[in-house]
């Protein structure tokens, strides 16, 4: 079994080779991006076993994507050619730290992936992870996205734990196009992150991570960043955090922080609420959320840092680690993004994300 699967849009990626504003770059370097392939990609290098599932057209944009996820370690072999549309791309500028403005240029209406649907792609490959992690980029590409954004988030007897990042996009949002169908999509998943800033850009929700976990009350776990100031994890009610039987792989999984050896053998992870028999032993008590300090860096870049830091969370929850582990993990990833130009970037190697993740507290201050 994979450990994890994700599906979405990939791009071939143009980052400007200096700052400035779009009409003022003259030359590109070719990266790739998505925001489901990066963290397929930073999982690949941080030792899972990851699939991608896309489509993408028969052109040389294709091929390059296909080549460039794949050396990652990534399984690309379910990734569709389609030789009726292109591969999407897209041009962004540099000076994207979190106070500049930040252009994008997409060049993917009408893109091979966007002809993405629940018959166009292989369903059984889309479930055969252990985790599926989804965003909400998809269910603005086309009408035949959202229906399998529908499809894949909907209960069903056996699913993996659906792992969804809101990934608002206001340019792929346009007139008439409502991102509350995003808040719908995320009730449907397991663990949901979400930047508080995000929360109230799409659903105009304010209050900060209680009133955006009230607004979610169903998935097993709610991540809501913070930005440079950090982020939260919030465990679902009394009651809503137990693993399906059909998860039994992420089963025992010890999510709270500090739980003794014994006691987490009969905890569970997220997710039970999709109408299999809940795991024997599974914690009724409600747990307390998790905070953690982002790191302080110098950023370079911030696109690709919320799919880094979904990938050492993720990382982190198939290894078993607590919730505040989890969170530094998250944060470790986004660092080694954030610090580089690309979408994403090889996250540091597991044992010295280890060390530092295990840090006494007032190193994470
Ligand atoms: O999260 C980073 C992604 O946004 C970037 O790699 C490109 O997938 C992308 C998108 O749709 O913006």
């Amino acid at each position: 079994v994979v450990d994890v699967v994700a599906l979405g849009e990939s791009m071939v990626t143009f980052l400007p080779a200096r700052p400035g504003r779009l009409a003022d770059v003259p030359s590109f370097h070719r990266s790739i991006g998505g925001a489901e392939s990066n963290v397929a990609c930073a999982l690949a290098a941080a030792g899972h076993t990851t699939r991608w599932v896309s489509r993408v057209g028969a052109d040389g944009f294709g091929d390059h994507l296909v080549e460039a996820i794949g050396a990652y370690g990534v399984d690309v072999s379910h990734v569709r050619r389609d030789p009726s549309r292109p591969t999407g791309v897209y041009f962004r500028t540099a000076g994207d730290r979190a106070d500049d403005a930040h252009e994008v240029a997409y060049y993917r209406a009408g893109s091979a992936a966007s002809a993405m649907s629940p018959a166009g792609v292989d369903l059984d490959a889309v479930r055969a992870g252990r985790v599926l992690h989804l965003s909400g980029i998809t269910a603005a590409l086309s009408p035949d996205c959202l229906d399998l954004m529908r499809e894949l988030t909907a209960p069903r007897p056996a699913r993996p734990l659906i792992s969804f990042d809101v990934n608002h996009r206001p340019g792929l949002w346009g007139e008439g196009r409502n991102p509350d169908v995003l808040l719908a999509l995320a009730r449907g998943a397991d663990i949901v992150f979400v930047g508080e800033d995000e929360a109230e850009e799409a659903w105009d929700i304010t209050g900060g991570p209680a009133t955006i976990r009230q607004a979610l009350p169903e998935p097993g776990l709610v991540v809501v960043k913070q930005g440079a100031q950090g982020a939260v994890a919030l465990p679902a009610a009394r009651g809503q955090s137990c693993l399906p039987q059909s998860l039994k792989g992420l089963g025992g999984t010890p999510m709270g922080d500090g739980d003794p050896p014994a006691r987490a053998k009969s905890r569970v992870g997220e997710g039970g609420r999709d109408g299999t028999p809940q795991s024997p032993g599974c914690e009724t008590t409600p747990r307390p959320a998790a905070t953690s300090p982002a790191l302080k860096v110098d950023v370079v870049a911030t696109t690709g840092a919320g799919d880094a830091f979904a990938a050492g969370f993720l990382s982190a929850t198939l290894r078993g680690l607590p919730l505040t582990a989890r969170l530094r993990h998250g944060h470790l990833m986004a660092a080694a993004t954030l610090t580089t130009p690309g979408d994403l970037t090889t996250p540091p190697p597991r044992p010295l994300a280890d060390r530092l993740a295990a840090l006494d507290a007032s190193a994470w201050e």
